[in-house]
């Protein structure tokens, strides 16, 4: 069996390494030549991939990249695994996954099935690639060629599951289609779920991350009344997690960030519209969840006011700018949102995150902590991000003030200098 990859991403470069390793040929097709050049030098740029099995798999043969579509023409399928961002306005984004299967369509052969992991709308499969390839190769989906929608279920430096022990749902244009990508996934993954049709998989996905983003709102409202009520929601939260059943804990926190979460949810409201559906929840859980930035700031505001200190012009560090602990992915970071909004009222804001080296667009690189007593010469540390390599106790024990949005003090004893969100 030989398989093409086009995308070698987070998604992308996993799976490939995935099939090789199950004995598959398999070849990334990618845009950009200096990452070609990477694989095929055995050199990994993604952290879930060990730059050492890469270049087992290359130098076996059953692992190699190109920026050629043409590499598709001798394989049994094709992966699409592409970003779909949202636009200016907010809007889906499928260029680089039109582009591609516009590419891909003047090479697909007969009995090959292909097959889209980017998440997307319901619909898209079957009514953006499949003209697109039928118009470019003049075969017939579904009768020439099969097509099935898989979600991604990556999640970047998780380790309990992965590419390979994630269960994986495929739908396929026709019962046939579905079968082939049983078939061919069944070769590297471990667990295949085959629905109906592609739409019931690519809704599937939607409702899984839009799951998150509600329940992530519900717990940020109900923080931001708790804040007036003088409660203390992280230990609501405790309490309630000692139910077994019917509750799954989420976190407030200083907002959504990532490449999915903040973003998939816009795909399925934008594509309700065409059906006259106002999609409430999840706008709702958007506006709650884009307002926290905002919220956390003036939380600053609060906590630096009953030391007499205002805003403009304090001094302030940020600990942790990635959009989750423990990764280095700044995108959608509200952390971000955070620092232009505290810049924005005068502070003089610096960071310290030991992912993220510098913020080029602020003028910003991390300064060391050192031995924290660097921290006592801030009017506020905020934590944004809860990175596990850093010691709250010395943070606490060091900072004039804490703000603490991630509850990663939790169980530090202090003396009335921490905040929480
Ligand atoms: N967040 C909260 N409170 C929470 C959980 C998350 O504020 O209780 C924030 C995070 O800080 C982050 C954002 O939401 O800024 C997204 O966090 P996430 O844990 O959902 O992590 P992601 O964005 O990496 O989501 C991925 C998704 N994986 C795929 O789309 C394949 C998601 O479906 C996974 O459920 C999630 O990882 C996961 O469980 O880790």
């Amino acid at each position: 069996m030989k398989i093409a990859i086009i995308g070698m991403g987070y998604v992308g470069l996993p799976l490939a390494m995935v099939f090789a390793e199950a004995g598959v040929e398999v070849v990334g097709v990618e845009a950009a030549p200096e990452r070609c050049d990477q694989i095929n030098a055995g050199a990994s740029y993604i952290g879930d991939v060990d730059s050492a099995a890469l270049k087992r798999m290359v130098a076996a043969k059953r692992l190699a990249a190109t920026t050629d579509y043409a590499a598709t023409e001798t394989c049994d399928a094709v992966i699409i695994c592409l970003p779909t961002p949202l636009n200016a306005n907010r809007e889906p984004d499928l260029t680089l996954v039109k582009e591609a299967t516009a590419k891909l369509a003047g090479h697909l052969r007969r009995g090959q099935l292909v097959t889209l992991e980017s998440t997307t709308y319901p619909g898209t499969t079957r009514e953006e690639l499949a003209p697109l390839l039928e118009q470019g190769s003049g075969l017939t989906a579904g009768v020439d060629f099969f097509l099935a929608f898989s979600p991604e279920r990556v999640d970047p430096g998780r380790t309990d599951f992965t590419t390979k022990t994630t269960p994986k749902v495929l739908g396929g244009l026709t019962p046939a289609c579905t079968a082939k990508a049983v078939e061919i996934y069944s070769r590297a993954l471990d667990h295949v779920v085959p629905v109906s049709t592609p739409e019931v998989a690519e809704m599937t996905k939607l409702l899984e991350n839009i799951f998150r983003s509600v329940n992530i709102a519900l717990v940020n409202e109900l923080a931001m009344l708790c804040d007036r009520m003088k409660i203390d929601m992280w230990e609501v939260i405790d309490a309630a997690a000692t139910k077994p059943f019917g509750f799954m804990r989420f976190q407030p926190g200083p907002g959504l960030g990532g490449h999915c979460i903040p973003i998939d949810p816009f795909y399925l409201s934008w594509k309700a519209r065409e059906f006259d559906f106002w999609t409430e929840f999840i706008e709702l859980a958007g506006k709650v969840n884009e307002n926290m930035p905002y919220f956390c700031v003036e939380k600053v505001h609060r906590a630096l006011n009953t030391r007499q200190k205002s805003l403009n012009g304090a001094k302030v560090l940020v600990l942790g700018v990635a959009y989750k602990a423990d990764i280095d992915d700044l995108r959608e970071s509200p952390a971000l949102k955070v620092i232009r909004n505290l810049e924005g009222h005068g502070a003089i804001v610096a960071y310290h995150d030991p992912f993220v080296p510098e913020l080029p667009a602020f003028g910003l690189k991390s300064v060391e902590l050192n031995g924290f007593e660097v921290l006592a010469g801030y009017d506020a540390v905020l934590i944004v991000t809860a990175h596990s390599s850093i010691d709250y106790r010395e943070v606490v024990r060091h900072a004039q003030l804490v703000v603490d949005f991630r509850n990663a003090t939790a169980g530090i004893a202090n003396d009335g200098n921490v905040w929480k969100l």
